[in-house]
């Protein structure tokens, strides 16, 4: 824990230990001045500013991952791995789905411009990094954002994250190797995010694993509203419960038909909207 004066660890008590009020990376909260032995404890915590969560595995709720971030850094590859639209779209709704602002970094410019996947994002609004983690193409433009405020970062493994922290501040690699977080994929994911402050200002939460995090525990009616371009499009649809799929006179799919970058977002709604309906009927 970060206090004022300087850093100390703590325990968790009370409230603090359970549920949704349990604390996460990001989180504020009050301590209570250390025992007799020296050991501080986390009473409780304040409220959240916004919360970057995942759902439970009963896929009925939502769990918190990182709380009061400023904005959460979608990063991709240009090639090598090669970008999954659906991924980046799932990352930013879950930015969205708490109004954290998100934009895309696409890394490996030096190896392919990415001209594809960098209109995709810009021409539904999101902001674009282009940059190269290997020749420092892009990197001083971004460095300067991170610079400030709460910087979430998360993508595919693969698609350069060590490699860019290590160019952001050497050293910080050392905590972003997802297998020493616990994820295991297929499995209930474990997600341990991890804040690091920046020597050059800015804190950065490093969040393993969330690539493979589902959607489940959004209210499928609002998923509309985390794609922005779709989003002001909402109660224009003949029908006030337009799921916007096959209905009639739906607004929402006829702007899709306006351009392939919205025909692809719309079949990540489609897609995500599916999942989410397709809850399980029973508690197990
Ligand atoms: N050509 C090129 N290779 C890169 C770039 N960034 C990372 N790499 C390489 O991509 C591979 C994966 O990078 P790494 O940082 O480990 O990815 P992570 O799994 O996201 O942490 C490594 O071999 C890196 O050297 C880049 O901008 N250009
Ligand atoms: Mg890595
Ligand atoms: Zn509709």
């Amino acid at each position: 824990m970060l206090t004022p004066d300087g850093e100390v660890r703590a325990i968790l008590r009370g409230k603090a230990k359970r549920g949704d009020d349990r604390a996460v990376v990001g989180d504020h909260v009050e301590l209570s001045r250390p025992d007799d032995k020296g050991l501080w404890a986390i009473q409780s915590v304040n409220s959240r500013r916004n919360v970057l969560a995942r759902g439970t595995p009963d896929r009925r709720r939502r769990r918190a991952i990182a709380a009061n971030l400023d904005h959460l850094y979608v990063l991709v590859a240009s090639t090598n791995p090669a970008p999954i639209p659906q991924l980046i779209d799932r990352l930013l709704v879950l930015a969205a789905a708490d109004d954290i602002p998100a934009s895309v970094i696409l890394n490996k410019i030096d190896l392919d411009p990415g001209e594809a996947i960098g209109e995709r994002m810009t021409s539904v609004g999101y902001p674009l990094h282009r940059v190269s983690a290997q020749s420092g193409e892009g990197l001083d433009a971004l460095f300067a954002q991170l610079h400030s405020g709460v910087s979430a970062v998360a993508g595919p493994s693969g698609a350069g994250k060590s490699t860019l922290l290590n160019m952001l501040q050497p050293g910080l690699s050392l905590l972003t190797n997802p297998t020493s977080a616990g994820v295991e994929r297929g499995k209930n994911t474990t997600v341990a995010a991890i804040m690091v402050p920046l020597a050059a200002g800015g804190f950065l939460v490093d969040t393993p694993g969330v690539s493979e995090i589902g959607l489940w525990g959004l209210d499928p009616t609002g998923l509309i509203d985390c794609f922005p371009e779709f989003a002001h499009l909402k109660g224009q649809c003949r029908f006030a419960n337009c799921r916007h799929q096959v209905e009639p006179d739906c607004r929402v799919r006829a702007e899709a038909a306006t351009d392939k970058a919205r025909q692809s977002r719309y079949e990540s709604y489609l897609t995500f909207a599916n999942d989410l309906n397709a809850l399980p009927e029973t508690w197990e």
